[in-house]
This record gives C-alpha cells, sequence and structure tokens, in this order.
C-alpha cells in the first residue's frame, strides 16, 4: 500500500504523516529520502526530531519524496506501508530549480499511488483555489481519493469545513488537525479498510 500525500505548499502534509506515524503508536520516523536523481538514503529520527527538522512555518520545506514507512498490526502480524510526503504544488513554473523539480517529482508519483491524500489548509481556504480543484480532479479517477481538511483548531478552519465538503462533493472529506490529532480517529479507519 503507497499512500502519497499531496496538497498546496505549508498546508500540513509533513506534520500529517507525523501525527499518523504517532496514532499508530509508532515512536519513531524510518524513512527513505528519494532525491529528484534517484539517489535514495535511508533516514531514522524521533518524532520530536521529525517535527523540529522536517516541518516548517515557511512554504516549501520539504522538496523531495519523503517514504515514510509504517509497521501497522494486522491480525496476529504485522504489515509495512507506505506514507509519501511530498513537495507542495504550485500553479506556477517556479523561478527556484529545486522547487520545480520537486513539483515534477510529486506529479510523476501520482499514477503510481495505491491512495491519495489529499490535504487542504481549511484555515485559509478560499473557494477558488486552481491547485485543489486540479487534484481533485485527478483523484476522482484514481482509487482511495480522500480529502483532509487540515488545521480544524483554527476557529476558521473549523468555519471553512462545510465550505469544502460542498466545493468537494464527491469526495470524502476528513475534518482533521495534525497538530493536536483531533479527527485522527476517522482516518485510521480509513487506513484500516485499506489494508
Ligand atoms: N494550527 C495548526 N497548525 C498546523 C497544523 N498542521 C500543520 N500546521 C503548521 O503549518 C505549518 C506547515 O506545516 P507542514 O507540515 O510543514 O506543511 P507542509 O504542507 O508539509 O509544507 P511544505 O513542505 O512546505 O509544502 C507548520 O508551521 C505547522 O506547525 C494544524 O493542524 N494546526
Ligand atoms: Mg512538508
Amino acid at each position: 500500500m503507497k499512500i502519497l500525500v499531496v496538497g498546496k505548499p505549508n498546508v500540513g502534509k509533513t506534520l500529517f504523516i507525523i501525527q499518523l506515524i504517532k496514532q499508530f503508536n509508532v515512536d519513531n520516523l524510518t524513512y527513505t529520502f528519494i532525491h529528484h536523481n534517484g539517489h535514495k538514503y535511508k533516514k531514522k529520527l524521533s518524532i520530536d526530531e521529525g517535527i523540529n527538522l522536517l516541518v516548517s512555518d515557511k512554504a516549501n520545506h520539504t522538496l523531495n519524496i519523503h517514504d515514510f514507512t509504517i509497521p501497522i498490526k494486522k491480525g496476529k502480524g504485522k504489515i509495512e506501508i507506505s506514507v509519501m510526503d511530498s513537495c507542495g504544488i504550485l500553479p506556477i513554473i517556479h523561478h527556484i530549480d529545486t522547487i520545480r523539480e520537486g513539483i515534477a517529482q510529486t506529479l510523476q508519483q501520482f499514477k503510481q499511488a495505491s491512495a491519495i491524500f489529499h490535504v487542504i489548509d481549511s484555515s485559509c481556504y478560499v473557494s477558488d483555489s486552481i491547485i485543489d480543484k486540479e487534484i481533485y480532479d485527478f483523484g476522482l479517477q484514481q482509487n482511495n481519493y480522500l480529502i483532509l481538511a487540515n488545521k480544524i483548531d483554527i476557529e476558521r478552519g473549523q468555519l471553512t469545513v462545510p465550505r469544502i465538503k460542498n466545493d468537494f462533493s464527491k469526495a470524502i472529506v476528513l475534518p482533521v488537525s495534525a497538530k493536536t490529532g483531533e479527527g485522527m480517529r476517522e482516518v485510521i479507519k480509513y487506513v484500516n479498510k485499506l489494508i
């Protein structure tokens, strides 16, 4: 199972993945860093190190695919799922090479993923977001497309959830907070149904 986590920059993709890993009671982050040129290397961090290094309030902090492995209990055994963090997508040809390459790398992953988790920042959501509409149109044609309306711990985040549900009415929309963990139980249920 390969879940690709996508969305615009700074919506909370990375913190969402770390929160998901925490919810599965895994206390460290194991991931493969995949460079645009194909080079790969493995990394292991504690949850706190991951939050310090990988999450930022500056947009386009994640520039490469980070392929996280989550061991999940299933019956008497354990299975591993892959959750891929990705570079935030912008509707422009960016002047910075690493951002352009990062976006291209994200787009290449779309077809290979067995599930697409689309993160939207509900605290600053506006209805005419081109990129969100593009991801939605593509996602609906794929299996297992889910929208996460993130940052519902912020008041405005709560308020826009009905609008997000209305604008993306053909998709499943789960309101969550990657910061507090609110709403994550529903995400865990969704993931457990996938495996
Ligand atoms: N209040 C609040 N802040 C959040 C939440 N999720 C993420 N953030 C904050 O939003 C900012 C961006 O989070 P990231 O996880 O780095 O976002 P991203 O989508 O991975 O960003 P890029 O890698 O730059 O595309 C950070 O300052 C986070 O602490 C949330 O649920 N609530
Ligand atoms: Mg990120």
